[in-house]
């Protein structure tokens, strides 16, 4: 059965350890997850874009699928059904309508208030259906922007907005922006994160679960097999491990992983091609990839999230 995302993170944040968000993109993916975490006793939120929505057929097949699969295979760990991202009132009215336990009203690109007014209106009407409600204020850092003082102040999160924020919309989680973003390019040199300010945050709203997106790590070696196997991913560069694992500690409690998956998949699918040329089967390097996205599931559970069974 679904569950909405409340207990898992309230455990997490006092427990100091990261629920993982996978996003989904096909059944394959999200076979793959459940597996995993049915392995590891974890519970996880799947991500659905609107992007990934579309290309499954629409909301309602993805929680139809999900639903259907979560029964057939007997999945007993908590999952939540989450919307990432969502733009805009109605397309958070149509997840909730149709089954999603959770919904991300992405107001970031509005103004503080503005973002407050759209938020307020999405828990308002979430919470009267049972579902909770994550928001973001704050903008991803994109590879392009340099990280001086100035940019950093102009777009990272500022404590006491958030503060204000959370008090005002009544979100159940917030998303922040310390300096990671979406994709493999996220830093040109090196990586850093402003561990500072999410110190601040989470000291002024403890009782907030924080989110981190754009948390995953682009392995070397993964870029490194799409690469040899024809890929041409150059300069890839993710948040490190370390960084992840320090940030569970700092109170981030949701931690956002889609590129990591997608690279696993395509490494894996690129390798069994190349190996099997004659192979024209989708079901024979589908399988394999599922297999390479259910092993890093595995990994970021137990090596980073710091989950324990
Ligand atoms: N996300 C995933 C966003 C995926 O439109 P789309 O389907 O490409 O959107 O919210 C993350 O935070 C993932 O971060 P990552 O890129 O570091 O994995
Ligand atoms: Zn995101």
């Amino acid at each position: 059965m679904l569950v909405n995302a409340t207990e898992m993170l309230i455990k997490a944040r006092d427990g100091h350890y990261g629920v993982p968000q996978f996003n989904i993109n096909n059944l394959e993916w999200t076979k793959a997850v459940l597996t995993a975490c049915e392995e590891m006793k974890s519970p996880v939120i799947l991500g659905v874009s609107e992007g990934a929505g579309k290309y499954m057929t629409g909301f309602k097949t993805v929680a139809a699928m999900v639903d259907a699969m979560v029964d057939s295979m007997g999945i007993t760990v908590p999952v939540a059904l989450h919307l990432d991202h969502g733009g805009d009132f109605e397309i958070c009215k149509a997840c909730i309508d149709g089954g999603f336990t959770s919904v991300m009203i992405d107001g970031s690109k509005h103004e503080f208030e503005e973002n407050i007014a759209l938020t307020k209106q999405v828990v308002e009407y979430a919470h009267a259906h049972g579902v909770v409600v994550e928001a973001e204020l704050g903008k991803l850092a994109g590879v392009e922007d340099n990280i001086s003082v100035d940019a950093r102040s102009a777009t990272f999160t500022d404590p006491a907005e958030a503060a204000e924020f959370v008090e005002r919309t009544g979100v159940d989680s917030l998303a922040i922006a310390i300096g990671t973003s979406h994709g493999a390019y996220k830093f040109k040199g090196e990586p850093y994160l402003d561990f500072e300010r999410l110190q601040e945050i989470h000291r002024l709203i403890p009782d907030t679960p924080l989110v981190l997106h754009g948390a995953s790590t682009v392995l070397p070696e993964f870029v490194a097999r799409c690469n040899e196997y024809g890929g041409q991913i150059p300069g890839a560069q993710g948040v490190p491990e370390e960084m992840i694992r320090a940030a569970t500690k700092y109170g981030i409690c949701k931690v956002n992983i889609d590129t990591d998956l997608r690279l696993a998949m395509t490494a894996e699918i690129r390798r069994y091609l190349t190996e099997h040329p004659a192979d024209f089967d989708p079901r024979k390097y589908l399988g394999p990839a599922r297999d390479a996205i259910r092993r890093m599931v595995s990994h970021k559970i137990t090596d980073v999230l710091g989950w324990k069974k």
